[in-house]
């Protein structure tokens, strides 16, 4: 069957506070659309002295863009920010009852799209729930309208038309699940750990090239579009440098007045990655990385997260000036591979304090002896020679001491 794409009209609201930005934001919320699946259909700017606590934008405005509207009756209409249940209701009405939704539940209808994993949709699910919940208190037959975002994915009319007890209950069940894999999840990073697998985040705004970078890094086959969140659940593969095993993982990507309590809903599978020892804090060199670094760092900080960094500038392929990127930014394409040689080597470098790269000589007598240890490093290379062989090898700096009879 062919589907209709849904077309959204967007609003969006200049204020005090996002004066210098609201052209970024309102860029954000065609791609938004776009990201959705749905069909942009114009934008309404509209100055905000004053917000209208029943309506948020002036009655006047609201007048004008039905005026705008009129005859245009599939048309929903995009709030860019965060609307109260009630301002959603006002203006709905206010628009002959076209339906309204706003920023966070266009984004939770992109999560719930992108879901893959059970964690990730039971997460998307308890975030819907828990945006809609308050929503429903003694709204009626007037839910549709707060219901579900574009199409017909996530919880969805009929769900939310079940009764509020119905909803609490499964929102303690999947809470109580998520604690479960949680705490599953808690037990394995403990494991990695003990394996010493060091761990790198490949962490940033969304859409600059994380799953792009994981993909030529680690070989996977991770899932990399031209959209926003494309990536909802982490994924987790092991690459090598010189010798050193390292685990390198994919996450969610941020976005500047993201919720935080959406962010909140990802946090049991950040959580991971935020425990890592090293963070790629990637952006994109062809955008507006001053704003992406900001946010990123901006909701590293509101997640009590405080690892050390590297920042990767990628895109750089599609930049004629590289020398105005940040000072002490490393340059890359992950998809022309431009530069990952010197990002292999500042990696290794972040974690010089822990390895030894030498060269060791094992005479043939001492083979024995030296098998015992040899599950405590990596050869890099080795080599024979007349009366034993070289090794070049990589060893964790505390079992390099087992070696000092052999370092060359
Ligand atoms: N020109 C260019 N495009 C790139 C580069 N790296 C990634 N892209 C493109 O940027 C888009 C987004 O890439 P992704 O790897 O999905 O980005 P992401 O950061 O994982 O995005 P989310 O998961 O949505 O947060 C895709 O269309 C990629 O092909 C690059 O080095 N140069
Ligand atoms: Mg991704």
């Amino acid at each position: 069957m062919k589907s209709i794409k849904e077309k959204i009209y967007v609003i969006q609201p200049i204020t005090r506070e996002n004066n210098a930005h609201y052209r970024v934001l309102q860029e954000e919320a065609v791609a938004l659309i776009e990201s959705a699946g749905a069909v942009y259909a114009g934008t309404l700017y509209q100055n905000i002295r004053e917000i209208n606590a029943a309506t948020f934008i002036g009655e006047g405005k609201l007048v004008e863009l039905s005026e705008r509207l009129s005859g245009l009756d599939d048309v929903t209409v995009l709030f860019n920010g965060e609307l109260s249940p009630s301002q959603t209701l006002n203006i709905s009405a206010m628009l002959q009852d076209r339906k309204v939704i706003d920023r966070t539940t266009l984004i939770l209808d992109i999560f719930a799209k992108n879901a893959k994993s059970s964690e990730g949709k039971l997460q998307v699910e308890l975030a819907q729930l828990r945006y809609l919940y308050p929503r429903l208190k003694g709204k009626g037959v007037a839910l549709s309208r707060l219901g579900g975002g574009v199409g017909t994915r996530g919880p969805g009319e009929t769900q939310l038309e079940t009764d509020r007890r119905y909803i609490r209950g499964r929102l303690k069940y999947l809470e109580n699940r998520l604690k479960e894999l949680e705490k599953r999840r808690f037990l394995q990073s403990a494991r990695r750990k003990k394996d010493e697998i060091k761990t790198i985040a490949l962490i940033g705004y969304t859409n600059t090239g994380k799953s792009t970078l994981l993909r030529l890094l680690t070989g996977a086959d991770a899932y990399a579009e031209n959209r926003l969140f494309a990536t909802l659940d982490p994924m987790a593969r092991q690459m090598e440098i010189d010798g050193v095993p390292f685990l390198v993982i994919d996450t969610v990507g941020f976005l500047q007045d993201l919720p935080h309590h959406l962010i909140e809903a990802f946090h049991s599978t950040l959580e991971s990655a935020l425990q890592c020892d090293l963070a790629l804090i990637v952006c994109d060199a062809h955008g507006e990385y001053d704003m992406q670094l900001k946010t990123t760092l901006q909701t590293l900080a509101d997640l009590k997260c405080d690892i050390p960094h590297l920042l990767v500038m990628n895109k750089c392929d599609t930049v004629s000036d590289i020398s105005a990127l940040p000072f002490g930014s490393i340059p890359i394409s992950a998809k022309e591979n431009i530069g990952i040689q010197e990002l292999k080597r500042q990696i290794l470098h972040a974690f010089r304090d822990e390895y030894v790269f030498c060269e060791l000589f094992v005479p043939y007598v001492k083979f024995t002896e030296y098998a015992k240890l040899c599950n405590m490093l990596k050869e890099r290379s080795v080599c024979f020679v007349d009366d034993g062989k070289l090794v070049q090898a990589t060893i964790p700096k505390r079992y390099a001491e087992f070696f000092t009879p052999y370092i060359k």
